[in-house]
């Protein structure tokens, strides 16, 4: 049986119809991946208003951990909304928050006393920790990395990486930002392995304190356990594990940004689980809320209480609808069983790619988990990113039924944040449709190139 079903060409008469409206009425810096327009979701499964079906292997940008409105997400947030929707966390109490908090210090690494503090969304909840850590310390630095995505607000545009799709003609950006090579052990500058590579990197950290910034100035490290828009790179272990000497050395706070990489994508609750390491803050969204606009800011409850009373808040944080949503996820996720799912995910996609190595132009398989990129290159001794390829490529395996987005520093890498729970046949399905798309975008890219200018 096969699952993807299409019944026009893709996109099909009203998606194009609905395209023309987005496309008249809304502002046209706000990109979409493709033209398609979605009537309704189950699970893996998208149904566009043509009355096509797609396997989902974007999951909204990975927020679909649970799968797309997943019967028991949609009856509490009905019931929640049906009793009371949100009377703001600012004015008065109410249960939802409390019970997630609570989860949440319970759920996440650190066996320390822990406070949560809920908001929308994921830019907003980092932009939160980066206040936190500031208060606690009274310190104003903080480090990133090369690579990191961290939002689109001021500050944490300014704490993202990629010049020119995030941050071009939005300047002036926030100051005291300190952003230092991360080590992508595929991308080793030449002569480095990739071990001494990560070395280097380690050394650097320390270098920094004596070359940029005074650890007595530094608030904070904020790093992606595996690096999501970056590229889906697991960060190294020992990496994690010398920004954690670090932050302990200095007293600055270690924010993991798990926004991406956590609430279950990786096989454990949190990717960082997978180094042993401890973060002081761990952010968390996406997943979270499987849909519904909820972020989190979960760790040391010291840090948590640090600034005044009244610093912090929102109109719509932690509103009781998402949080319906939310501990509905935890509940799913922490079901027996369904973590190990990220496991089948991650053993399929090396299935099917791993043999395609010699025939597609394929640099590396990486990821962790329901967390997987394939990232393409011109040349595998070169390693030259072929982004052309791969931004023809995802139109094509749309057209043949699979929603699925690109990734990468150099958007070379195209991305699988399928639902753990997806069928193993659906998702061998959806891989095999994406490398025929990627098999047609290379012979067209091949052919261009044979025609004589
Ligand atoms: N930190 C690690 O992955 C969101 C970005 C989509 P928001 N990533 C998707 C886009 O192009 O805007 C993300 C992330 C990590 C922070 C964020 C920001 O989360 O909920 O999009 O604000």
């Amino acid at each position: 049986m096969t699952h993807i079903n299409l019944r026009t060409a893709v996109p099909g008469p009203r998606s194009v119809a609905l395209q023309q409206r987005r496309a008249a009425a809304v502002s046209r810096a706000l990109a979409q991946a493709n033209g398609v327009a979605v009537q309704s979701a189950q699970g893996s499964l998208v149904t566009d208003v043509d009355g096509n079906t797609f396997i989902d292997l974007a999951g909204g940008i990975g927020m679909m951990a649970v799968g797309h409105n997943h019967p028991r997400v949609v009856a509490a947030v009905q019931a929640q909304a049906a009793e009371l929707i949100h009377p703001c966390a600012l004015v008065t109490n109410f249960e939802a928050y409390p019970a997630l908090a609570e989860r949440l210090n319970a759920l996440t690494p650190g066996d320390f006393p822990k406070k949560t503090l809920l908001a929308n969304g994921g830019a907003e909840a980092v932009e939160n920790a980066v206040k936190l850590a500031r208060a606690f310390t009274g310190r104003a630095g903080v480090i990133v990395f090369e690579g990191a995505y961290h939002g689109r607000t001021n500050l944490t545009m300014s704490m993202t990486s990629k010049y020119s799709l995030f941050k071009k003609g939005f300047g002036p950006f926030a100051g005291e930002v300190y952003r230092l090579p991360y080590p992508n052990p595929y991308r080793a500058p030449q002569g480095l392995s990739a071990e001494q590579w990560i070395d280097w990197c380690c050394w650097n950290l320390d270098n920094a304190l004596v070359a940029q910034i005074d650890g007595s100035a530094l608030a904070a490290v904020v790093i992606e356990p595996v690096m999501g828009e970056g590229g889906f790179i697991p960060t190294p272990a020992r990496f994690l594990r010398k920004i954690r000497e670090l932050c302990d050395r200095t007293g600055a706070v270690m924010i993991a940004d798990e926004i991406q990489s956590g609430s279950g994508r990786t096989g454990r609750l949190y990717a960082i689980e997978h180094a042993g390491v401890v973060p002081d803050l761990l952010v968390s969204a996406k997943s979270l809320g499987a849909g519904m606009p909820i972020s989190a800011v979960t760790g040391r409850a010291d840090i948590m209480d640090a600034p005044h009373l009244g610093g912090v808040g929102s109109t719509y944080g932690g509103s009781p609808v998402a949080c319906a949503a939310a501990l509905a996820v935890l509940d799913i996720l922490t079901e027996p069983g369904f973590l190990t799912r990220a496991q089948t995910v991650e053993r399929v996609v090396r299935d099917v790619w791993e043999p395609l190595r010699g025939e597609l132009p394929i640099g590396d398989i990486r990821g962790v988990g329901a967390m997987m990129a394939v990232e393409f290159v011109k040349d595998p001794a070169s390693r030259e990113p072929w982004m052309d390829m791969v931004a023809a490529a995802v139109p094509l395996a749309v057209q043949r039924g699979v929603l699925l987005i690109r990734a990468g520093l150099y958007s070379n890498c195209i991305r699988f944040l399928p639902a753990l729970d997806i069928p193993e046949d659906m998702l061998r399905e959806g891989l095999t449709a994406v490398a025929d798309a990627v098999r047609d975008a290379c012979r067209a890219a091949r052919d261009a190139e044979a025609v004589p200018a």
